[in-house]
């Protein structure tokens, strides 16, 4: 028995980016942590978190996860929203790790235990001009992945989503006051697909190719899209249009057999029910953190499941380790898994948060220690002190503020 919650700490830390993570202890001296990690709305989800989350924790049962979870749901009458839902899973997910590690096993074995041997992911090459990126998705192919998202500059255009100057990870929040890019879809839609071509060329049919368009789209454009990318097999196009219209999905659908993946920026279920229901999406990509938790995003691939849809879960660098440990217990023990997100971390992120997932052969392990299998070096984190990033915005070339 781990007891009751006898402390609840919100760390706040910046080895090259900004995390929040929960710390919850027990009466019985058991520790579990959770992500928080909002990009670019970091010290909302801490305040969030230490003002109205934490007094109400401090004497709860850590056994009773679902109650909890229902008590923060329900009980906050404002319910959703990014910054209730990445305080409700730090919750969730701390308990889930008091949970393992009180019953001295793994998360993914109170979920049900393996369905799978590992976690296949797939890395993201990407460079300014065709023959960068050839040279990126090689890289990762000797590392051993079998899935790369590729991302490639767009001629004309200074910047471009998913364009960074570090190889094995990417970071947008850049600048505290948001920083401009400038974003043409014309140029865009001319561009991607010659790039995508060239790839499964040089690469042949095996290895699988996944692309972000980052919610730039309309629907017609993003049918387009999904039609001229047919001939070169993607395992998906990603958030091709903004997703708060869901119904936008059935005229992508009507157009195009390119397998549809989105759901990074949703919370709930409700974000993605009828997306789900109506089988207009492939994959859900929702995540641990910004999803409510282990608890709510188990629901959330339960009803996909019933509806042939599989995981993508998000797993960017903003996440921080606490979260990709969730995932990847999350990602072993469903039926419906699809396939999951790995950007690498920087040194000083893993030696801040020391953890037992390990990468093979393009898969990733959890790792059997009880709990998650991830710590956190408090003393190490307060030597990063938090950094006001943001996240950039979006015009178009004549000046039109546009979804970034
Ligand atoms: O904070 C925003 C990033 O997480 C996002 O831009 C990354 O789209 C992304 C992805 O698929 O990794
Ligand atoms: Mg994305």
């Amino acid at each position: 028995m781990a007891g009751r919650i006898v402390d609840a700490r919100v760390v706040v830390t910046c080895p090259g980016r900004n995390f929040v993570t929960l710390r919850l202890e027990t009466e019985d001296g058991i520790t579990g942590l959770g992500d928080a990690t909002l990009n670019g709305r970091e010290l909302a989800v801490a305040a969030y978190l230490t003002e109205h989350v934490v007094p109400t924790l401090i004497g709860r049962d850590s056994a009773r996860i679902e109650d909890t979870w229902q008590y923060l749901y329900r009980g906050a009458y404002w319910r959703r929203g990014p910054v209730t839902m990445s305080a409700i899973a730090a919750v969730d997910t701390a308990l889930w790790d008091i949970k393992g590690k009180t019953a001295g096993l793994p998360v993914y074995q109170l979920l049900g235990g393996r369905s799978r041997d590992g976690v296949t992911v797939y890395g993201h090459a990407n460079g300014e001009t065709v023959e960068d990126v050839l040279g990126e998705v090689a890289r990762y192919v000797d590392l051993g992945y079998r899935a790369v998202r590729v991302q490639a500059g767009i001629p004309g255009l200074t910047t471009t989503y998913g364009v960074g100057r570090d190889r094995l990870f990417y970071e947008p929040a850049d600048a505290a006051i948001p920083s401009e890019a400038t974003w043409s879809t014309e140029r865009y839609l001319a561009h991607v697909p010659t790039v995508l071509a060239r790839v499964r060329q040089e690469f042949g049919p095996e290895l699988r190719l996944l692309h972000d368009a980052h919610h730039r789209l309309t629907p017609i454009e993003a049918a387009r899209l999904g039609r001229a990318l047919e001939p070169f097999a993607l395992t998906w196009l990603e958030d091709p249009v903004p997703a708060e219209l869901q119904e936008g999905f059935r005229l992508i659908r009507q157009h195009t057999t390119t397998p549809l993946a989105v759901g990074e920026v949703f919370n709930t279920v409700w974000d993605c029910h009828r997306l789900i229901t109506e089988q207009l999406i492939d994959y859900v990509r929702t995540t641990v953190v910004h999803a409510g938790g282990i608890t709510h995003l188990r629901r959330i691939l339960d009803l996909a499941a019933l509806h042939q849809v599989r995981s993508g879960s998000h797993g960017a660098t903003d996440l921080s380790p606490v979260c990709m440990a969730a995932a990847l217990h999350v990602d072993l023990a469903v039926p419906n898994f699809g396939l999951q997100e790995y950007m690498r971390h920087t040194e000083a992120t893993d030696a801040v948060f020391p953890h037992s997932y390990r990468f093979a052969d393009g898969q990733l392990h959890p790792g059997d220690e009880p709990g998650l299998g991830v710590d956190l070096d408090e003393e190490l984190a307060a030597r990063y002190p938090y950094r006001p990033a943001s996240l950039p915005v979006n015009r178009l070339e004549d000046g039109t503020m546009h979804d970034w």
